[in-house]
C-alpha cells in the first residue's frame, strides 16, 4: 500500500456561497415554480432534527448519552443511546405536520405509518457510524424521500420498496469538527454549516461536484481477504504506479468518508465477502441516498454489477455492496470485478 502523500488541501469541486443565506431561504428560491413548497418544509424539518442530534452528539460525554442502550435492534446490531436518540428525534420533527406518510428508520423492524393521507416516504438512517461515537468520530444522519404515487391507495410496500431511481429528494447530516447538511432535491448538491451560535445552516457550497482528479479511496482494507478476487484486482490498479495518485482513508462512518470524498474526489466501497455477499450497508437509508447524492455531484453509485439507483428493494432492511463516488473510479471497479 501507499504510504500517505500529504496531498494538501486538495479543491473542492463546487461554488462557495457568496452571500449569508438560511436553507430555509435557500430551498424556497430554488423550489420550482409549480411546487407545494410540501418538500421544502419537509427539508427544513430534517433540518430541525439534525440541530436537535448534534446538540446531544456535541454534549454526548457530558450527559451520560454514550455508550449502548442495552438493546439490539432488528439487524442485531447494538443499539447506542445516541442511535436511540436519533431515531426518535426524527419521528418527532416529521410527526404530526401532514407531510409524511410513513417513517422507515435502520433503528425500527418496520414502517412506522404517521399519516394515511400524506404524500411523502421518508428513509433514513439516524445515526450512521454511530459505533464510532464513544471515540468522538464524526457520525451523520442519511435520508432519503420518495412521494407517493397515488395517496389515495392504502399504505404498502410498494410505497417504500422502491429503487433510489424514484427518489425526490436525499441527503445527509454530518456531525463533524462542524455540523453539515448536504441535499439535493435533484437540481444540484448543496451544503449548508450550521452556525450554533445563531442555529441556522447556513449555505456553504452549492452546485458541489466531485473534483476531476480523486484524491482519495476509502475501503476497509482489512477485510480484503475475506473479498471475492475482483476485489484484489481493483485494489492493485489503485496502487499501480501509472493510475491517479490515490491515498486510502476510512473513517468507519459512510457517511463521513462519503463527505470527504465528495469535496475533495475519490470512491467509497464497502464490498461483499465470499461469505457475505450482500455485504454490510443497507440499500435503502445508506446506499440509495448516497448514490442519488452523488450522480447529482456527477459521480455514481454500483453494488460492483449494475447501478445503485436501479436496484429495487424486497425488504426495507436489505444490504448491498456499495461502491461510490468517482465516476470512472466505480466504473473501473464494475470492470474489475467483471473480469474473469
Ligand atoms: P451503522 O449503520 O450500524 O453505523 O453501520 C454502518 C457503518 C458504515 O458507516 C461504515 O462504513 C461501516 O459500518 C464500517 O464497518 P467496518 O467496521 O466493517 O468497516
Ligand atoms: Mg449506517
Amino acid at each position: 500500500m501507499k504510504t500517505d502523500p500529504d496531498p494538501g488541501p486538495p479543491p473542492v469541486g463546487g461554488r462557495p456561497a457568496d452571500h449569508l443565506v438560511t436553507i430555509e431561504r435557500f430551498l424556497i428560491d430554488h423550489q420550482p415554480a409549480s411546487a407545494t413548497g410540501s418538500l421544502s418544509r419537509l427539508l427544513n424539518d430534517i433540518a430541525l432534527a439534525g440541530k436537535l442530534i448534534a446538540s446531544r452528539t456535541r454534549r454526548a460525554g457530558l450527559t451520560e448519552l454514550l455508550g449502548k442502550a442495552g438493546v439490539t435492534n432488528v439487524q442485531g446490531e447494538d443499539q447506542k443511546l445516541m442511535d436511540v436518540y436519533a431515531d426518535d428525534a426524527m419521528t418527532a420533527v416529521l410527526s404530526g405536520q401532514g407531510r409524511v406518510a410513513a417513517i422507515v428508520s435502520e433503528e425500527q423492524p418496520a414502517p412506522l405509518v404517521i399519516d394515511e393521507a400524506a404524500p411523502y416516504i421518508v428513509v433514513h438512517d439516524p445515526l450512521d457510524g454511530s459505533s464510532n461515537i464513544d471515540s468522538n468520530v464524526s457520525v451523520g444522519t442519511i435520508f432519503g424521500i420518495y412521494r407517493r404515487e397515488d395517496v389515495s391507495r392504502p399504505l404498502s410496500d410498494a410505497d417504500w420498496l422502491r429503487p433510489g431511481r424514484d427518489l425526490v429528494a436525499a441527503g445527509y447530516v454530518l456531525y463533524g469538527t462542524s455540523t453539515m447538511l448536504v441535499y439535493s432535491a435533484g437540481a444540484g448538491v448543496h451544503a449548508f454549516t450550521l452556525d450554533p451560535e445563531v442555529g441556522e445552516f447556513l449555505l456553504t457550497w452549492s452546485d458541489l461536484r466531485f473534483p476531476d482528479d480523486p484524491v482519495y479511496y476509502s475501503l476497509n482494507l482489512a477485510s480484503a481477504p475475506r473479498w471475492e478476487t475482483g476485489m484484489g484486482r481493483f485494489v492493485e490498479w489503485l496502487n499501480r504506479p501509472d493510475t491517479p495518485n490515490l491515498t486510502q482513508r476510512y473513517i468507519g462512518s459512510a457517511v463521513a468518508d462519503f463527505h470527504r470524498n465528495l469535496l475533495h474526489g475519490g470512491v467509497f466501497g464497502y464490498p461483499g465477502e465470499v461469505s457475505r455477499p450482500e455485504g454490510k450497508l443497507r440499500l435503502l437509508y445508506e446506499g440509495a441516498p448516497l448514490a442519488y447524492l452523488a450522480e447529482q455531484a456527477g459521480g455514481r453509485a454500483s453494488d460492483g454489477i449494475r447501478d445503485l439507483l436501479a436496484i429495487e428493494p424486497t425488504g426495507i432492511h436489505q444490504r448491498t455492496p456499495v461502491f461510490v463516488g468517482d465516476r470512472r473510479l466505480v466504473d473501473r471497479l464494475e470492470i474489475c470485478l467483471a473480469e474473469v
